[in-house]
């Protein structure tokens, strides 16, 4: 049957589909289903295994999507499957034609796909957006959105929305590239057609479009969070801005408001932006459906000059505060490393002011040995910089200046890889990361297609028996209320469901399950290469089933510095696995 939007908006509620990367329109990646519990998951098995096949392979990051018992499943190389559910037959695939020059600076991947009607939509490493028949894998439209040349780029799962001032359903899906310089651009297209209705960019004084005409810029025309050179005009670092909104994007129905992170400001040197914010990079965005204009935005890291981002996924949910007071919130667990909290009806309705005071209602650090900030103030939502932490200029004659000690690192405390919230634990889990970086300032050059980062780094490890940090973390309080260590980098996203559950995956292969309240590992199996994808939970004729991708790639053996070299130990693959209880 075809797919509706009721049937999306109800998405958390009914186990039997999953119908949208985060699994609700609230990202919360929480499951009301029980029959897996933390008494029954030692009787965990495999159900069946797919292999995507081919000598493609690399990093396999992406979220699956379940709807009438069939899989939707994204690979590497813009690839897409679509399987049995009960047995693990493929039905169809479809492999996209990708040219040579494809940029995407953090392996080929791919996170998911988005589902309405009879279509499922996801993006391409060209950065096109391809729309193909759900029943028989044929191309129903394909829009190419900007120019791969210079490093655009897809990876991210597109998201459907329904604007609840029109009535009209749309395909939000934003852009990669800001390694490479790009302006980060989000769109709005027709599900049937792919026609864009509305372009947002994410660089201050950029133009958007609505129905195919210059609408607004973004923010102020003059964009003053930007400095001018000595003529008076933006320096060459505002034409390449970055801002790419790369993850995915949720929604809150009540206030009618998209809501995505922003991307790093581009070049990563600070020094090439400096004075000012580089809005709206390395932020949260509230976005209308109807017209593309930023409703709010919230800057986690104001002038950033460490790539922190501002991606990671932005979780909805009802907020009760130490005095006992709810409010309807958003959860991020920033790559700076600290947790925020932010108040999202006042962001949804500022008026497109960014910064808004008092929208930050608690921001903790979640991971140990931050070094760039002691902390943020809540009354300005402005991190208190430690001195020291943006590295020099290169001295006069030198290629390189003085290296400093940073953590988190570029990577994050936590990349991409999302977390989950538990309506039963009320917690949220995080699979964080323990590194530093030796970090340093390069000279910076505009050349189309190439780098732009004007910074140098070098991962290292903070301690010695650990990377990897899956955490609990208590929203009320910040209190790390358990942890579980990794020798790899954790690289997975995280599952949290009502048979007090949490699930994730390692970088050395293993997919194990947590009880969701003591923190204790309970099963674990071993799928023969390292996971980085984020797993899914369905049921189907009385069975739940667990789902997730294995196939090790991604950034960390990329730019992971000593975390890469450790990780030549695992093997590459490419396969989606489903598990089932032994005697159902
Ligand atoms: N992608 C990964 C990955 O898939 O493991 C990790 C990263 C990306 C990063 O750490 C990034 O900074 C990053 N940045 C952009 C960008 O700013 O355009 C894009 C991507 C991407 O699309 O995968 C990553």
């Amino acid at each position: 049957s075809d797919v509706t939007w009721d049937a999306i908006a109800n998405d958390a509620k009914n186990p039997g589909d999953v119908l949208m990367y985060g699994m609700g329109v609230e990202g919360k990646r929480f499951s009301t289903l029980k029959q897996i519990d933390t008494e029954s998951v030692s009787r965990l098995v495999p159900a069946w295994s797919f292999s995507f096949g081919d000598e493609k392979q690399r990093g396999q990051e992406t979220q699956a999507l379940v709807h009438d018992g069939v899989i939707y499943v994204t690979g590497s190389y813009s690839r897409m499957f679509a399987l049995d559910a009960k047995t693990g037959k493929r039905l169809w695939s479809y492999s996209h034609r990708l040219p040579d020059d494809i940029r995407p600076c953090c392996d080929v991947v791919n996170r998911g796909a988005a589902i309405y009607g009879d279509k499922v939509f996801f993006g391409t490493l060209d950065a096109s957006v391809v729309a193909l028949n759900k029943d028989t894998g044929k191309v129903v439209w394909k829009k190419k959105f900007a120019d791969h040349k210079v490093g655009y780029t897809m990876t991210g799962a597109p998201t459907i929305v329904k604007d609840q001032k029109t009535g009209k359903v749309l395909l939000i899906h934003g852009s990669s590239g800001d390694e490479f310089g790009v302006v980060g651009r989000l769109f709005a297209r027709d599900p049937d057609t792919g026609d864009e209705i509305w372009m947002r960019p994410l660089v201050e004084g950029h133009m958007g479009r609505l129905n195919g005409k210059d609408s607004t810029p973004t923010g102020s025309d003059r964009a003053p969070s930007w400095p001018r050179d000595k003529d008076g005009n933006l320096v060459e670092a505002w034409n390449h801005g970055g801002g790419a909104p790369w993850q995915s994007a949720t929604f809150d129905v009540e206030t009618n408001t998209i809501v995505i992170g922003t991307g790093n400001p581009a070049p990563w040197n600070g020094w090439a932006r400096w004075p000012g914010d580089s809005l709206y990079t390395s932020g949260q965005a509230y976005v209308d459906p109807t017209t593309g204009e930023l409703k709010g935005f919230y800057q986690h890291t104001p002038n950033d000059t460490w790539d922190f981002s501002g991606n990671n996924e932005l979780v909805l949910f009802d907020y009760t505060d130490a005095s006992g007071k709810t409010v309807k919130a958003t959860a991020h667990a920033d790559r700076n490393g600290f947790f925020y909290v932010t108040d999202r009806t006042k962001l949804a309705t500022a008026g497109g002011e960014a910064n808004k005071p008092n929208s930050v209602l608690a921001a903790y650090p979640f991971v140990d040995g931050i070094t760039w900030a002691k902390g943020i103030d809540l009354k300005t939502g402005r991190p208190i910089e430690n001195e020291g932490q943006r590295p020099p200029l290169p001295a006069e004659g030198e290629k390189r200046g003085k290296p400093v000690e940073v953590s988190p690192p570029f990577l994050g405390g936590k990349n991409w890889n999302p977390m989950s919230y538990s309506e039963d634990t009320k917690l949220f889990y995080i699979a964080a990361n323990h590194w530093k970086e030796d970090y340093w300032t390069e000279h910076v050059g505009y050349n189309p297609g190439s780098a732009y980062l004007g910074m140098g780094f070098r991962i290292h490890k903070m301690f010695d028996d650990h990377v990897g940090s899956l955490r609990a973390l208590d929203p009320k309080t910040g209190k790390i209320v358990w942890e579980h260590k990794e020798e790899l980098p954790l690289w997975a996203g995280t599952l949290a469901t009502a048979g007090n559950l949490v699930f994730t995956g390692t970088g050395d292969g293993f997919v194990k399950a947590f009880d969701a309240k003591s923190g204790q590992e309970l099963w674990h199996f071993q799928t023969g290469s390292g996971i980085v994808s984020s797993p899914i939970t369905w049921e189907q004729d009385g069975v739940q089933y667990v789902g997730i991708t294995t196939g090790y790639g991604g950034a960390v053996p990329l730019w992971g510095g000593d975390l890469a070299d450790l990780t030549t130990r695992v093997t590459q693959g490419g396969s989606f696995w489903a598990f089932k209880l032994a005697d159902v």
